[in-house]
């Protein structure tokens, strides 16, 4: 499924890139929430949380680490950050290709619900 992030993965649509490897591209929000507002995505499409199968486990061990990665280089380890997924409608995912946004540089809000 295209997508805005599918189109960033291409290149077609620019990016502020963090992090990239084969499997996982990391890039600066464009629309930030924290000093720090990273996104985090697979490259691989998967819509949602919902759609997350156990073989994709991997990936997403992978994506922590690499947000553990990001928040060291970023200089946000020792300060501490959030890392948050949205899924589906009533948590405001906006865009259905699964992402973690990277959050911190500053303190953060407490979370509503
Ligand atoms: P969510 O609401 O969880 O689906 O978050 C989607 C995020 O994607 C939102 O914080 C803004 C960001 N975003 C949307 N379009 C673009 C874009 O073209 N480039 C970048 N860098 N971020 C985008």
């Amino acid at each position: 499924m295209e997508t805005v992030f599918s189109k960033i993965i291409e290149g077609t649509i620019p990016s502020k890139k963090v992090f990239e490897n084969e499997r996982i591209l990391a890039f600066y929000d464009i629309e930030p929430a924290a000093p720090v507002h990273v996104l985090i995505i697979p490259k691989k499409f998967i819509a949602s949380m919902n759609d997350v199968t156990p073989e994709d486990l991997p990936l997403i061990a992978e994506i922590h680490s690499v947000a553990q990665q990001i928040a060291a280089e970023l200089g946000i380890a020792d300060s501490g950050y959030r890392l948050i997924n949205n899924c589906g409608p009533d948590s405001g995912q906006a865009v259905p290709h699964l992402h973690y946004h990277l959050l911190g540089g500053a303190k953060l809000g407490a979370l509503t619900g």
